[in-house]
């Protein structure tokens, strides 16, 4: 007797048992979804009233897959396993139809190409993502979808673990039908028929592999994959695994397929890439602010500034089709910054990434103006005005007095503090800050910066826009630099403290671009401008003239040297390229001033430059939570995957100390403490704790 299973229902329509995937939010394969399938099939083989079967999923998935929470807990692996699941279903007696609609991903896709049929409605997702979690499809996916479709385009899915809609793939040989009507009606009809049939039904594995070139082609694919994916295992093991199957036969290619996922599933990498998944998820789930939260209505968008933020914060709404006043203090300034939209979509166009008309129509979006007035019906209105506060308290005021109760006003500021902003108005709790991060249009990350009388429905309707505009949002409190630019002025310091004590800039970039980064911190200056943190630094030493930092950069833009900008920098740099050359003139200038500074220079190894720039993030990432600016460690991960251009296969400098260990982090820190300089290692006392009690961020 098979007692409901809560994950699953059973019922029988016309003779044909269906059995209904429920395990909201995606009807991931977990345990007692898997323990539910299981028994439905054993009872409707047993049914003689029952003459097909129909498997499919409640909800907004037919199926998402394995479900990810479960891994690395025993549950992941507790009989029965979704290979003992796939085995039952290609077992039965009777029919089984896969009838999928939405998303079948992963296991979810699977459990489908172990069904005897599948049909589908248009409009689902089908791929095998789980290259993009750092494995591979662990339940037959890698043997049964190259029999199902062929070989190179399984390939393709496998390997970039993108979605197809089920639409593009009626004729690939993956579905017996789509189906335009009732998904689930259809398909007990064609269940039926099903039954009506003699003889076995047919089953993917029992296909051939066909292919006039196997060998070379996976060869080829093998090579061209290992190129483009050197920090990353999976891609180049899903090859072997299909390599396998294709060379050996279906049995062999499973059980090789399985070894290679109990490999991959325990590598850094893997656990980085699910920690970023669920990371970007976590983000937008603030502890105190409940999901139920109403959220205000945001139809109309304004944005205050035609410069480079602003422009770029504008792009960001006309993508996702939200209309956007334009307001400029000058019609110059408004023309430029138009042009300079025009001209992004015009090279976008040009790529082939945008169809003309669609540029127009994002263009045609843009209300622009140079009165206030027009500001007073938009819901959401973002200043990105010059980083001043004088300046910003005009904004405000001006916004107090014409826009509308109820209106959203965010600041996008990136230094300035967001509480002082909100009490240029009567209405703070209606202010929040929306920092992004230039280029606007394209960087993801989105400090969403939470004000102390910052309303709780505020916070839910930018969390719901940030998602509207494809924005990672990560919640921070107020304080100097929020999250991400805190944290990067302590790796700032470190790596400025190790030009004086003898590295050079282009040792301490290749070092931390060996460990991962996307750039190091002399190549980004250059590349941001040098006098940005001049004029940071200035600020720092007026207000804070106990925080010790090495003159050297200053002395840098004394000599005009501001990076790409004024072709020189760091680097030099050739008139018209951005390639950065090391320089014997800076290189000279940071020797001299070893020497004026009384520094002995030394030889640092790249080991000791990685630990003090990534640890110094780690500290002060500690501090950040200590202080419950973040909320969480992976908000801090996430700033510094989507915004600051960490490596993602470590997962962040929270997961990557959680990696290393954080009773290694702490020795090193005080080793650093030790050393000259050492007075910026004032380690934080939670990861003191951690160390010490064996402790994680996450
Ligand atoms: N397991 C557990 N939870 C999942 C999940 C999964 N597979 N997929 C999504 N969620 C949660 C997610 O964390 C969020 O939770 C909620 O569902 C909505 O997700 C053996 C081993 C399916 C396209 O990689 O791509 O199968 O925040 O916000 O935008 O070979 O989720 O609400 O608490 O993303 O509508 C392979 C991953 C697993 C699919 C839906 N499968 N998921 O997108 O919603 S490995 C995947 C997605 C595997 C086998 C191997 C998307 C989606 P919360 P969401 P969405």
């Amino acid at each position: 007797m098979v007692v409901d299973n809560a994950a699953v229902n059973y019922t029988i329509r016309d003779g044909v048992a269906v059995i209904t995937l429920n395990n909201p939010p995606v009807n991931g394969l977990g345990l007692s979804t898997r323990t539910g399938i299981v028994e439905g099939l054993a009872r409707a083989n047993s049914d003689a009233a029952v003459t097909a079967i129909v498997i499919t999923g409640a909800g907004k998935a037919f199926s998402g897959g394995a479900d990810i929470t479960e891994f690395n807990t025993p549950k992941a692996t507790q009989e029965p396993t979704l290979h003992t699941v796939i085995k039952e279903v290609e077992k039965s007696v009777k029919p089984v139809v896969a009838a999928i609609h939405s998303v079948a991903m992963g296991g979810g896709l699977e459990l489908a190409l172990g069904a005897h049929y599948r049909v589908a409605a248009p409009g689902a997702q089908i791929a095998l993502p789980e290259v993009k979690l750092g494995i591979l499809p662990g339940a037959g996916g890698t043997q049964r979808l190259p029999r199902a479709i062929g070989l190179e385009p399984a390939l393709n899915m496998i390997v970039s673990g993108a979605p197809v809609p089920s639409e593009k793939l009626a004729k690939s040989g993956l579905f017996d039908a789509m189906i335009e009507g009732d998904l689930l009606t259809e398909a007990v009809a064609f269940a039926r028929k099903a039954a009506d049939k003699q003889g076995p039904h047919p089953l993917v594995r029992n296909r051939k592999i066909e292919h006039a070139n196997a060998e070379g082609f996976l060869q080829f694919s093998r090579n061209t994959v290992g190129a483009m994916s050197k920090n990353y295992p999976a891609p180049v093991k899903c090859i072997d695994a299909i390599a396998a199957g294709v060379k050996e036969g279906f049995e062999k290619g499973l059980a090789f397929e399985r070894d290679c996922f109990v490999e991959l599933v325990q590598t850094p990498e893997s656990r980085a890439l699910r920690h970023a998944f669920f990371g970007e998820r976590a983000a937008s789930k603030i502890p105190d602010v409940p999901s139920s939260t109403p959220v205000r209505d945001i139809q109309k968008v304004a944005v205050i500034g035609a410069g480079t933020m602003g422009g770029g914060i504008t792009m960001n709404f006309l993508n996702a089709g939200v209309p956007v006043t334009l307001l400029e203090t000058k019609q110059e300034a408004l023309d430029r910054g138009l042009a300079t939209i025009r001209k992004n979509y015009e090279a976008q166009v040009k790529k082939g990434k945008l169809t003309q008309e669609k540029a127009e129509a994002r263009m045609a979006l843009i209300s622009p103006t140079l009165s206030y007035d027009d500001l007073k019906q938009a819901d959401l209105i973002i200043e990105a005005v010059f980083e001043e506060l004088g300046v910003k308290e005009q904004v405000f005021k001006r916004l107090d007095e014409v826009a509308k109760q109820g209106a959203i006003l965010a600041s996008n500021t990136s230094t300035l503090d967001v509480d002082k902003i909100a009490a240029f108005t009567k209405r703070p709790q209606d202010v929040v800050g929306l920092h992004f991060f230039s280029p606007a249009n394209v960087m993801k990350l989105l400090e969403v910066v939470r004000g102390k009388d910052t309303a709780k429905d505020v916070l839910a309707t930018v969390m719901q826009v940030a998602k509207k505009i494809r924005k990672t949002a990560v919640v921070s409190g107020v304080c100097d630099g929020f999250i991400g630019n805190r944290m990067i002025e302590q790796y700032v310091r470190q790596a400025l403290y190790m030009l004086e004590e003898g590295a050079l800039p282009a040792q301490v970039d290749r070092a931390i671009e060996k460990f991962g980064f996307a750039m190091g911190p002399f190549r980004m200056s250059d590349l941001a401008g040098n006098d940005i943190g001049w004029a940071i630094r200035k600020r720092r030493y007026q207000e804070k003239p106990d925080l010790k930092y090495s003159k050297i950069a200053d002395r840098l833009c004394e000599t005009g040297r501001f990076g790409q900008k004024t072709g020189a920098g760091w680097y030099d740099y050739k008139a018209g390229e951005r390639n950065a050359l090391p320089s014997k003139l800076v290189d000279d200038m940071i020797v001299a001033y070893s020497k004026e500074a009384g520094v002995e220079r030394r030889k640092i190894s790249d080991d000791e430059i990685v630990e003090r720039l990534v640890f110094a993030l780690v500290n002060e990432g500690a501090k950040i939570l200590e202080e419950g600016i973040a909320s969480k460690a992976s908000d801090i991960d996430m700033v510094y995957l989507t915004g600051y251009g960490f490596p993602l296969w470590r997962g962040g400098p929270m997961l990557y100390a959680d990696t290393v260990g954080l009773y290694n982090v702490a020795r090193s820190i005080r080793r650093y403490a030790a050393q000259p300089n050492g007075d910026a290692w004032e380690i934080a006392q939670s990861l003191a704790d951690k160390a010490d009690n064996g402790g994680t961020f996450n």
